[in-house]
């Protein structure tokens, strides 16, 4: 039988972040490697855009008018689009709470989740789901679920079904480092490694757990020992770093499609606001170092792609701006309409009831 990829760690190798953890480090312009100008500037789109809707969110959250809770994923942005970049509508992609970011790199219509956040009809929940429950079937995002690590377990169930298909298609979860002191995770693992299921995990390392630091919750603050544990192949990367995030999760994609087995992608990375809601000052309970928030936003995901695109000669401030101009009115336009849609009539309250 095949047994997935045991890394072969040395026993003594370093189990900590080390300086991927550490925010003075790894805030230089990133290595484009052979990377076309098309691609990047694609993908450094997809990352605006999350930003800009959920700019926008964050004001509608102010104003008042988004009523369910928002948990925003500015500053992550590098992690859902790279992953995103190696998928296919085929696959099946889970997500959590802070999903907005893997359901537009996804190609996630905006206006879906604007009319969604505002409960409308027209939502891509049909207004039943909020922030927290975002749903596209037809790009292969099965669905997000607060229910700390919930979805875990669907996406081993999606990959095995994708297995049985025998298409190469695989389950994705993405989850946060929180997530992964639910034991249905460890479980999820397990029986992803046992049965050979192409299932990648993928945890946005933010090293936080709404207002716990990981170093007051964990021995150390590297979650991937949980998938060598369970002889999962995994790598740890600078989740702020697109192209790496692009390239380490490809190469285990792509092999996981030509031979099913789980593999495990640990992004750190950090968030900027609230673990809920528009704020970047506070959190659940506890104040964050606004010291600690100003280091992380010198590892700006964006910034960093667009600062090494400068560098190479082949994109320009001035193109960023129109990139962003161009974003921002797509995004405004959808926000116009998404407070004129209807919305949903009482009567369809029962129709997605399971009876
Ligand atoms: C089973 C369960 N327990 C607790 C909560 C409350 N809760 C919501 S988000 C969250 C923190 C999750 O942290 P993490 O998985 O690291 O994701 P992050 O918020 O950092 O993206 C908690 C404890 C919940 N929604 N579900």
């Amino acid at each position: 039988m095949t047994r997935s990829t045991w890394p072969n760690r040395d026993k003594n190798e370093v189990t900590t972040l080390g300086d991927l953890g550490n925010p003075e480090k790894f805030n230089t312009p990133i290595a484009l490697q052979n990377y076309s100008t098309t691609t990047l500037k694609a993908r450094l789109e997809d990352m605006i855009r999350i930003r800009v809707v959920e700019e926008v969110i964050a004001d509608m959250v102010r104003a008042g008018d988004v009523k369910c809770p928002a948990h925003l994923t500015i500053g992550q942005e590098a992690t859902a689009v790279g992953i995103a970049a190696n998928l296919r509508k085929t696959d099946r992609a889970f997500g959590c709470h802070r999903s907005h970011g893997h359901y537009l790199a996804m190609g996630g219509s905006v206006q879906g989740i604007m009319d969604e956040v505002l409960g409308k009809a027209t939502g891509c929940s049909k207004g039943m789901g909020g922030s927290m429950h975002l749903f596209a079937q037809d790009i292969g995002f099965y669905g997000s679920v607060p229910i700390v690590a919930g979805t875990v377990p669907l996406a081993v169930g999606a990959g095995l079904a994708a297995k049985k298909d025998g298409k190469g298609d695989i389950g994705i979860a993405f989850f946060g480092d929180g997530a992964c002191e639910e034991g249905v995770v460890h479980e999820s693992l397990n029986m992803a490694a046992t049965l050979d299921i192409p299932v990648l995990f993928v945890v946005e390392n933010n090293l936080f757990s709404s207002h716990m630091d990981i170093h007051l919750r964990q021995p150390t603050d590297r979650v991937a020992r949980f998938a060598e544990a369970n002889h999962v192949e995994s790598v740890t990367v600078d989740g702020n770093d697109l192209v790496a995030v692009i390239e380490e999760s490809g190469r285990l994609i792509e092999s996981m499609r030509r031979d099913p087995r789980p593999a495990f992608v640990e992004a750190i990375t950090y968030r900027w606001r609230g673990h809920v809601g528009p704020n970047e000052d506070i959190d659940v309970g506890l104040r964050r170092s606004m010291d600690e928030l100003k280091a992380w936003k010198g590892r700006d995901p964006v910034n960093r792609l667009a600062l090494s695109m400068f560098e190479r000669g082949d994109f320009t401030q001035s193109d960023l701006d129109a990139m962003t101009a161009a974003v921002r009115a797509e995004v405004e336009d959808a926000r116009k309409k998404a407070y004129d849609a209807p919305w949903p009539e009482e009567k369809t309250l029962l129709e997605a009831v399971y009876a």
